[in-house]
């Protein structure tokens, strides 16, 4: 009971690796993964730090397993609480109940909702192993920070157990409309919980405006304070753009606060990256290799939520309805699965991969190939390098909470050159209102935006990718941190900058 933040995150900061002499070190993970880092920076704020996650164990009473490791890394010394897992309980818990279940809700996609393999007493029987371990490392008023929707009822458990902490939920995710979220049987126990905060985050307005929404069709809860949007925010309308935001709720004389907060990137160590001596090389190699053809990237995830359908679906029209393109262009499709065991994300992979090849082999040539498809990740000072030439980012999710692929786009052009094209979709979109956006629902969207992205004049690109610039660099991950801890209470001034990735 000594840590003043516990971070209460499912994964580990890091992953293990054995050596072979029988040690373990600890490594940065190579998935992609866009909350790791970013949380892993908020440990230099605080005087003692813990972080509690799962490790999936053969046997979970196995004497030798070390439960809580102390971890001293650039950000600072921090301890690492592990739940012993079963790995039933992973995939009731994990791939079942929340990827299954919560997932497409969250994303609004209801008909890939799948509630029958559901096992909720292993999922309650989880969240609170998880609170159990958050409420044996926090200190006396500590601060809780819990993250995304496979802990939805942690914080309801911890109130509980102990009603001196401050407990904060941030989302990654989306959050949907009440007739969305009320499919989910659960949704009065989910809601209750989350209602136990002290302070409850979201990445954009609309977000915060959904929840807040699902939350007066299940309870008495009053909105006791609403704010008009940051100008930046609300200037350009899109799809998710709102005019105000609640920030205060009550309920049953508890006041708890709405906070709409999107996740930046760590501008300065990107622009670092982006100017480093030592990837000049490579990115004079890459601009070479790409010197005849406008080069396309796409990077995320492997997930029916990023849209990579609809997007290589326009990618073959524009080549089919614009010759003059074949030979001229090429799209770099990064798609990196995370969670290659489950049924869903095998058939996205297998549909990617099937386009992908009738793309290629309907108009590729011997001297040319329209479209590379990457599936493993790629390091992440070589996707900065890959960012630095590519003259189009291509980034059209269904949904998704941010997409931080955006911003770390526009935080790697030190030239002020590159086109964005942003799905309407993506929580990025609502401050990025100077990339192309589309609508990645509407086929003459998706076409028009790519199209016109490859053919926009240079003074154009500048202004726009400046304008881009200018956004990312304000909202970094600086001022994401520093507007959490506004909410926290800050225990110690911030620590000099360090590096996210
Ligand atoms: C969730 C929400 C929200 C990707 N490919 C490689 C690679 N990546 C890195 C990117 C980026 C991260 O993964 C992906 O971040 P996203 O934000 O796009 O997406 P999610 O992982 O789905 O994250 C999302 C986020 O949480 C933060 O709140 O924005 O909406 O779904 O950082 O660079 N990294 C490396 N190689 C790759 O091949 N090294």
């Amino acid at each position: 009971m000594s840590s003043d933040l516990v971070i209460v995150y499912h994964r580990q900061p890091y992953e293990e690796v054995q050596n072979d002499d029988g040690t373990v070190s600890y490594v940065e993970n190579k998935s992609p993964n866009g909350i790791v880092p970013t949380l892993k920076s908020f440990f230099g704020r605080f005087d003692k730090g813990a972080w509690v996650a799962w490790k999936e164990a053969e046997d979970t009473s196995n004497p030798g397993f070390e439960r809580v490791i102390e971890i001293e890394d650039r950000y600072g010394k921090y301890s690492v609480s592990r739940l012993p897992l079963t790995a039933e309980q992973v995939k009731s818990f994990y791939h079942v109940t929340s990827k299954e279940a919560f997932w497409p809700i969250l994303h609004s996609f209801k008909e890939r909702y799948n509630y029958d393999p559901v096992d909720w007493p292993t999922f309650r029987e989880v969240n609170w192993n998880f609170a159990e371990a958050a409420a044996a490392e926090a200190a006396e008023g500590a601060n809780v920070w819990v993250h995304d929707y496979n802990l939805w009822l942690v914080p309801g458990y911890l109130r509980q157990m102990r009603p001196d902490l401050k407990i904060s939920f941030f989302h990654h995710t989306p959050f949907p409309a009440a007739d969305t979220f009320n499919v989910l049987p659960w949704r009065k126990e989910i809601v209750q919980s989350l209602l136990a905060c002290d302070i409850i985050g979201f990445h954009i307005p609309r977000y915060a405006a959904n929840f807040v929404q699902v939350a007066r069709s299940l309870f008495d809860v009053e909105t006791s304070k609403r704010e008009k949007v940051i100008p930046e925010f609300a200037s350009e309308v899109t799809a998710l753009s709102e005019r105000t935001q609640p920030v205060e709720i009550s309920f049953e004389g508890r006041k708890i606060v709405i906070s709409s907060s999107p996740v930046g990137v760590d501008v300065d160590y990107i622009d670092k990256l982006a100017r480093s001596e030592k990837k000049q090389e490579r990115v004079k190699a890459l601009k070479e290799d790409f010197k005849d053809e406008q080069l396309i990237l796409s990077v995320g995830r492997t997930d029916y939520t990023k849209g990579s359908i609809e997007q290589l679906l326009s990618y073959e029209r524009l080549l089919e309805n614009h010759k003059e393109l074949r030979g001229k262009v090429r799209l770099l499709h990064v798609s990196v699965p995370a969670n290659a065991n489950m049924t869903a994300y095998q058939e996205i992979q297998e549909a990617i991969e099937s386009i992908a090849g009738r793309i290629n082999g309907r108009f590729g040539s011997l001297e040319w190939q329209p479209l590379a498809l990457i599936s493993r990740p790629i390091p992440f000072e070589d996707l900065i390098a890959y960012y630095r030439v590519a003259d189009v980012a291509w980034i059209t999710p269904l949904a998704d909470g941010m997409n931080l692929v955006a911003k770390e786009y526009v935080a790697s052009r030190i030239d002020d050159d590159g086109v964005l094209v942003l799905s309407e979709f993506a929580g990025a979109a609502v401050e990025m209102g100077s990339a192309v956006l589309v609508n990645p629902f509407s086929n003459k969207s998706m076409d028009s935006g790519i199209f016109s992205a490859l053919n926009m004049p240079g003074e154009e690109r500048k202004a726009r990718m400046e304008a881009l610039r200018g956004v990312v660099a304000k909202y970094d991950i600086r001022y994401w941190a520093e507007s959490q801890m506004a909410l926290f209470g800050s225990p110690k001034a911030a620590p000099s900058p360090q590096s996210t990735q």
